[in-house]
Order: structure tokens, then C-alpha cells, then sequence
């Protein structure tokens, strides 16, 4: 029940395309819930300071060259090397907030021009992965994120690029159908996109119990 001391934290993901808000959001998000004084834990995809991170940044930034595959698995290695944290984390009880996850990791291999990386085969090396307790998709179109700073630095940052993108979250989203999703109009001002964020929240928070054991992607 709700007072069972043991109850683990929540996993909260937060995605979307470049230049949605997520990570200000992730920070809003962690500020107000340690507001309530509960424990919480930023996590950022990818996470760009372990060895894998290395070489993903380099290749973000344009600095190496590796194949599409490679890379793809590389994102994902990134994300398997996180989960003993995870896992250890919301057994203590703390909340997690993810700035992109396995969802990011397909849709952005996905959208590359090669036939190899289908939707399918981006996702399959995920399989497996803590599934988050709710997403909470940051929805905005690619003109209104173009318009936003510091677009456009990175490998990724083109526009063609993040309608596809979008395009394909959705699709992935469709395929999930036990995956909680929550759409967001990120095109909001901060505060109206946090009071939506906030809501959604402490819906999952008021649904009680996440003491069962975490379910993986499937
Ligand atoms: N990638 C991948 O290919 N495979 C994977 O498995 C993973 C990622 C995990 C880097 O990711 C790239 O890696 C990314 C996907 C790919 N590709 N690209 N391009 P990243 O997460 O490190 O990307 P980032 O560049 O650090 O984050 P971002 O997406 O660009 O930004 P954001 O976190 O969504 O937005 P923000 O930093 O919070 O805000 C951006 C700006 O907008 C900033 O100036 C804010 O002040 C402003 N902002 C924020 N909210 C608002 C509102 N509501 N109104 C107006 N202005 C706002």
C-alpha cells in the first residue's frame, strides 16, 4: 500500500526532439520534487563522461567517424551501463528523471538515411531495459524548436532530421501500448510546460504503489 516504507521510487523518462525543454524540464521537475523533500536523481542520455560517452560525444561534436551501426550500439551500451545504478536507486526509494532513454536511442538511429536501421532492428539492443513508470513526450514542432538557442551545433541538429525524428517517436510510442506516455505541448512557455509536467506527476504519484517489481522494455 502506500505506507509500505519499502516502496520503490519512481522512473520517470523525459523525451523529445532537440530543443523541446527537456532538460530544463528534467531540472524543474527534480527541483519541485525535492521540495517535497524526497530523494531524486538526474540521469542524463548519453551520458557523455564513461568511455563509451567519450566516443559518443567525439562523434556528436563531428570529431570521429564510425559506422551507423556501431554507434547505434554504442548509445546503447551507454544506457546498459547505467542500469545497475538504476535499479539500486529506486530500491532506496529514489526518484529517478531521465533526459532521454532507449526511445531517443531508436527514433535518432532510425531516421538515418540507411535501409539497415529499421525501426525494429534500432530497438531490439534495448530490449530489456528498466521500463520508465511514465513518459513524458515533450511535443513540439521542428520550426518552433529551430527557433529556440543553439540549435544546430551538432551532428543531428538539422531540420529534415527531427521531422523525422517526430514522425517516429510517434510510431515507436503506437508500438508500446504498456508503455505509460504522456504528450506534452512543449511549445508552451517553461513554466505552463512544468505545470503540465507537474501535473502528471503526482498522478503517478498518487496512483500509489510501485511496489511491484519494475517491468523491461519489451
Ligand atoms: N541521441 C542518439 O542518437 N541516440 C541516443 O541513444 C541518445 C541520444 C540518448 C545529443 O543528445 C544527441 O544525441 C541528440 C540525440 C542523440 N541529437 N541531436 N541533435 P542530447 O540530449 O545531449 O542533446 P542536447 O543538445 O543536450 O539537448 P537538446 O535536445 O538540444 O535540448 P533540450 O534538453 O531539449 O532543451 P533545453 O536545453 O532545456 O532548452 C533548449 C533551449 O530552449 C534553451 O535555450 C532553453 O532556455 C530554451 N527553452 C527551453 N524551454 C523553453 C520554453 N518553454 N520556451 C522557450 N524557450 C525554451
Amino acid at each position: 500500500s502506500n505506507e509500505n516504507p519499502s516502496k520503490r521510487g519512481h522512473f520517470i523518462v523525459i523525451e523529445g526532439l532537440d530543443r523541446s525543454g527537456k532538460t530544463t524540464q528534467c531540472q524543474m521537475l527534480c527541483e519541485d520534487i525535492g521540495g517535497l523533500d524526497k530523494e531524486f536523481k538526474y540521469i542524463k542520455f548519453p551520458d557523455r563522461i564513461t568511455p563509451t560517452g567519450q566516443v559518443i560525444n567525439a562523434y556528436l561534436q563531428g570529431e570521429a567517424e564510425h559506422s551507423d551501426e556501431t554507434m547505434h550500439l554504442l548509445f546503447s551500451a551507454n544506457r546498459w551501463e547505467a542500469v545497475q545504478g538504476i535499479l539500486r536507486d529506486l530500491k532506496a526509494g529514489h526518484t529517478i528523471v531521465v533526459d532521454r532513454y532507449a526511445f531517443s536511442g531508436a527514433v535518432y538511429s532510425a531516421a538515418k538515411e540507411n535501409p539497415h536501421l529499421s525501426l525494429e532492428w534500432c530497438w531490439n539492443p534495448d530490449i530489456g531495459l528498466p521500463q520508465p513508470d511514465l513518459v513524458l513526450f515533450l511535443d513540439i514542432s521542428s520550426e518552433d524548436a529551430a527557433k529556440r538557442g543553439g540549435y544546430g551545433e551538432e551532428r543531428y541538429e538539422k531540420q529534415d532530421m527531427q521531422v523525422k525524428v517526430r514522425t517516429l517517436f510517434k510510431r515507436l510510442f503506437a508500438r508500446l501500448p504498456n508503455l505509460s506516455v504522456k504528450v506534452i505541448d512543449a511549445g508552451l512557455s517553461m513554466e505552463d510546460v512544468a505545470d503540465q509536467i507537474w501535473q502528471a506527476y503526482k498522478e503517478l504519484d498518487e496512483a500509489g504503489s510501485p511496489s511491484e517489481e519494475l517491468q523491461v522494455l519489451p
